[in-house]
């Protein structure tokens, strides 16, 4: 009953979308998948996947695949701040166009500083004409740290050597929703780390419109493509945890997702890179990975055409999508135990059982289930369910 109340209400907004004029060139999705040759059944595939994503019911996969073909209804500004743009690189530089790249050529990116041809003073009055064209329509989503205060001057653009911090500031004013793509913009990230000469914050910090951080660095295109469709079906925020990321997406820990998850639970680590454990696949606690400590779905979405993801690589995770990691998850080689964790996350329990894993005090067994039992014990501080 809940599911039939919910999909007739997705289905509403959508047919309330579909009466918006296209914003782009008079070309539907199919023509346009089909010129770069992405069959429907494919895309019917890709639908799918973006339904068990979103943790939909699978009977709402035409939903999605609509909210696809609407996504060209929604104006977008993508603005740039102090950054690698590996974020929108996540999202475009696959060796194959992905249906998440291709969707992102359909939408009306009326506005994206790495993309458009525009440069100087004409990439200036295009942003503000589509300010002002699109005002309190368009979506906004923002790559990067924001130098801020008396540091903004260190990121100024264009011919009127506007600070990043104004136009976050004005395109933030009316915009219909805002998105922080990548861990910088979601929460300062390797600008914001210390000593921070730039000032840089989060977007969230120069706006006082609610913004949905979808942190990474960078995220999965899957993340990025998610949301945008999460609120082409919506029209309104997702549940977020206590960092303001989509629980669809951070709910859970990479730990909680990993496939060397079995190894950790058996004990079964490696000791330093390139030793028999390795070879094995074993877990990559010991040599420094922070998955226990880091909400993101990378194991499921990988990257590069979904081909793989760090930990699969052989490196663990370092916590890229948590605020501060480059602050607090480091030496990201070394075990947590390797330094005071525990003024990090105030004695939340972690830190115990990495001691004793640091120092062998356990049986290779007894590791795992100790460590698992103590791991569990680490909550993302605000989500209730976990
Ligand atoms: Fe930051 Fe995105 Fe890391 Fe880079 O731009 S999240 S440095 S991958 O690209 O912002
Ligand atoms: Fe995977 Fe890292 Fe957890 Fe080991 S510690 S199971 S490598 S997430
Ligand atoms: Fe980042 Fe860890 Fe995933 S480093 S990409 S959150 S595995």
């Amino acid at each position: 009953m809940q599911e039939q109340i919910l999909y007739e209400k997705l289905n509403k907004r959508l047919n309330d979308l579909e009466k918006l004029p296209r914003l782009k060139e008079n070309k539907s999705i199919e023509s346009h998948l089909d010129e770069k040759g992405v069959s429907r059944r494919d895309f019917m595939k890709w639908a799918t996947a973006i339904t068990v994503m979103l943790a939909l019911p699978g009977s709402f996969t035409p939903l999605v695949a609509k909210a696809a073909k609407l996504s060209d209804r929604l104006p977008i500004i993508w603005l740039h701040m102090a950054e690698c743009t590996g974020c929108s690189e996540s999202l475009l530089r696959t060796d194959a166009p992905t249906i998440d790249s291709l969707i992102f050529d359909y939408i009306s990116l009326e506005y994206h500083e790495t993309l458009m041809a525009a440069a100087g003073w004409q990439a200036e009055h295009n942003l503000e004409h589509a300010i002002e064209a699109y005002k309190g329509q368009y979506i906004l989503m923002v790559e990067g740290g924001i130098p801020s205060g008396n540091s903004a001057h260190y990121l100024t653009i264009g011919g009127h050597g506007h600070t990043g911090e104004h136009s976050a500031q004005l395109a933030s004013k009316n915009a219909a929703a805002i998105f922080a793509i990548g861990t910088c913009s979601s929460f300062g990230g390797v600008q914001a780390a210390i000593p921070n000469p730039t000032g840089a914050v989060a977007l969230s910090k120069v706006t006082n419109k609610p913004v949905i951080n979808v942190p990474g660095c960078p995220p999965s295109e899957k993340n990025i493509v998610g949301t945008l469709l999460h609120y082409i079906l919506y029209g309104t925020l997702p549940a977020l945890d206590a960092y303001n990321r989509p629980k669809w997406a951070y709910g859970r820990r990479v730990h909680d997702l990993c496939e060397r998850r079995g190894h950790f639970d058996a004990g079964e680590f490696v000791e330093e890179f390139g030793d028999e454990g390795a070879k094995k696949g074993y877990c990559l606690y010991k040599v420094g990975c922070k998955g226990p400590y880091t909400f993101n779905n990378c194991s499921k979405n990988k990257f590069n055409s979904h081909m793989s993801w760090p930990i699969q690589a052989g490196h663990g995770c370092i916590g890229c999508s948590e605020p501060d990691f480059w602050d607090t998850m480091g030496p990201f080689e070394e075990p947590v135990a390797n330094r005071l964790y525990s003024t990090v996350f105030k004695g939340l329990g972690a830190d115990a059982t990495a001691d004793k894993i640091g120092v062998g005090l356990l049986t290779a067994t007894g590791i795992g289930i100790a460590a698992h039992a103590a791991i569990s014990k680490f909550k993302n501080p605000k989500d209730g369910e976990e």
